[in-house]
């Protein structure tokens, strides 16, 4: 998959990977619910970095609609005062928070989007995917979407005038307006056609399914403008209308890569990946792809469709008051531990509960005690057996061989599961492995070998320090996408910057490799990877 370009400083040429996540609204501050598609983009992008990939990783903002507007006249301020505060207060800084990798954002509000957005529609408009006509039907505003009467709730109150959003349990208006339509149902036959020859298009199994369900019933044309409030791209052919917030937003995924302005570049980078919470599925999985075909580009490579994150069993949303900001977590448990949490006990496209006691006991379990433990003890022993120096491998036995034999299982699981987007599983290989680690140590007991002076005993002390040091530098590589502070701690304390190079630059399909770290590395007692909880966290 993919297409393959040559970079001037690099010997052979890369696959290239764009990977994006929706652009959100500035309504309000960022939740643990949007942090939780970016850490999981972010960890994708540095994997596919470390693989070599010339690779390029998207966030941002989406900023105009009528939900946007109504945040803003809430608070008295104009809504790009508004945007620009909430952007620069907020949604940049808590990429830092979450140590996010991105290189590139994008508001909506830039005028290399908005120009872009305009001839996009114009042309569409020219070669006739585009109409006008009349509307009439529910909207929800926190959707930004019109909804059909049959899937809206009842009011619980009994009130027969008042109609639910099934998502968002609000009232939706009436809408009657004049409008531009997209000429979406011509395009289901090839939207199928596309499903069926491209499985992993939409992804996973399940999402695939609710699209094909969806538009095998066939697709209505969708509603483009509004007339009714000016927050918005305007229309480049009738002024008095401002293009519909989807079409505006959806587009961003183009207009940031270089479509209509740089040819040359967006012909490297694209098509993207987009991953989603499966919210918006069916506007990134029906609607933007449609929108590409009419437009003669290329179809993304991949929709990827993860699941809600709820707590107390209700999916959190900007709406509801269940929104955490990430920054309460960051603030106790550490980004890392924060990115390890999310992407490793949930199965990545299933829902997931988030807990602080369930978050506890995991930090606890598999990172203070586990890798954390592993990794200062190791440390450690070379320090008071060794002098800090790590010692020649010697003789490996049958014990080393099968750890060596499982760093190599374990980079490839992880890096297979990658590949279907499975961080879950791709954590979880990482953490089998941080365990047997453990294991062969338990097993191995060289704090008793360490009693014994003589030649064999110091030589077989060595072997075993090596053996576990040599499984931790295998660890650090694997585990620098999704704790990249973490493991980059680690690779130090290994004395493996100074042998082998920047972390960033280890190959991590060439992790498994067994032997890397050279014997006489300098090896140092890592500063806490994981800090005790105060008591009452
Ligand atoms: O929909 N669980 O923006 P948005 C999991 N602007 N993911 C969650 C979540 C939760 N509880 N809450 C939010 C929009 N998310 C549009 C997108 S893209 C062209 C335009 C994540 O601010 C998830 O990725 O409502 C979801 O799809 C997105 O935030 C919705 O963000």
């Amino acid at each position: 998959m993919g297409r393959m370009s040559a970079s001037p400083d690099q010997a052979f040429p890369a696959q290239t990977f764009y990977i994006t996540t929706p652009i959100y609204y500035v309504t309000a501050a960022p939740s643990i619910g949007n942090a939780y598609t970016t850490v999981a983009a972010d960890m994708i992008a540095r994997w596919h970095r470390q693989r070599g990939d010339d690779t390029w990783f998207l966030t941002g903002t989406d900023e105009h609609g009528q939900k946007v507007l109504e945040a803003a006249s809430e608070h008295g301020v104009s809504p790009q005062e508004w945007t620009d505060k909430l952007v620069n207060e907020e949604w940049e800084p808590v990429l830092s928070v979450l140590d996010v990798s991105n290189d590139d954002f994008i508001r909506t509000t830039e005028q290399r989007h908005t120009d872009r957005v305009r001839d996009f529609w114009q042309t569409l408009y020219d070669n006739g995917h585009v109409y006008e006509g009349t509307y009439e039907g529910p909207y929800c505003v926190a959707c930004e979407e019109f909804k059909l009467p049959s899937e809206l709730l009842e009011d619980p109150d009994g009130d027969d005038s008042v109609r639910l959003c099934p998502i968002h349990e609000r009232p939706v208006e009436q809408l009657s307006e004049s409008n531009y339509f997209f000429r979406l149902s011509g395009f289901a036959d090839r939207l199928l056609d596309l499903y069926e020859q491209r499985p992993t298009f939409v992804q996973p199994e399940s999402a695939r399914n609710e699209v094909v369900a969806f538009v095998t019933q066939g697709l209505s044309d969708l509603s483009v403008t509004r007339s009714t409030f000016d927050w918005g791209i305007e229309v480049p052919w009738d002024e008095s209308h401002v293009l519909y917030v989807w079409i505006d937003a959806l587009l961003n995924y183009a207009t940031a890569a270089g479509y209509g302005a740089d040819p040359e570049r967006f012909d490297r980078l694209w098509p993207a990946v987009h991953l989603v919470g499966k919210d918006i599925l069916r506007f990134h999985a029906v609607i933007w792809p449609a929108m590409l075909m009419a437009a003669g580009v290329d179809v993304p490579r991949q929709v990827f469709a993860h699941g809600w994150l709820q707590v107390g069993g209700q999916k959190m949303s900007k709406s509801k008051a269940t929104a955490i900001h990430p920054s309460e977590i960051v603030d106790t448990f550490g980004s890392d531990a924060y990115r390890y949490y999310f992407l490793r006990v949930i199965a990545f496209g299933s829902d997931g509960s988030f807990s602080w006691e369930h978050m506890k006991a995991v930090y606890t379990s598999e990172l203070a005690n586990g890798l954390g433990n592993l990794a200062s003890r190791v440390a450690a022993m070379i320090g008071s057996y060794f002098d800090g120096v790590l010692p020649d491998p010697g003789e490996a036995g049958l014990a080393e061989a099968t750890l060596a034999a499982e760093l190599a299982r374990t980079v490839a699981a992880a890096d297979e599961a990658m590949d279907r987007l499975a961080l879950h599983e791709t954590l979880g290989a990482v953490e089998s492995f941080v365990a047997r680690v453990n294991g062969y140590l338990t097993e191995q007991e060289p704090w008793k070998v360490a009693k014994d002076d003589s030649g064999p005993s110091r030589a077989r002390l060595g072997s075993i320090l090596y053996a576990a040091a040599e499984a931790l530098r295998g660890v650090a590589v694997l585990h620098s996408a999704a704790m990249p502070g973490t493991a980059a701690a680690l690779w130090e304390s290994l004395g493996a910057a100074e042998q082998l190079g920047a972390l960033a630059d280890q190959d991590v399909r060439s992790a498994g490799r067994w032997g890397q770290l050279p014997a006489g590395a300098a090896v140092t007692k890592p500063s806490a990877l994981f800090p005790r909880l105060a008591e009452d966290a």
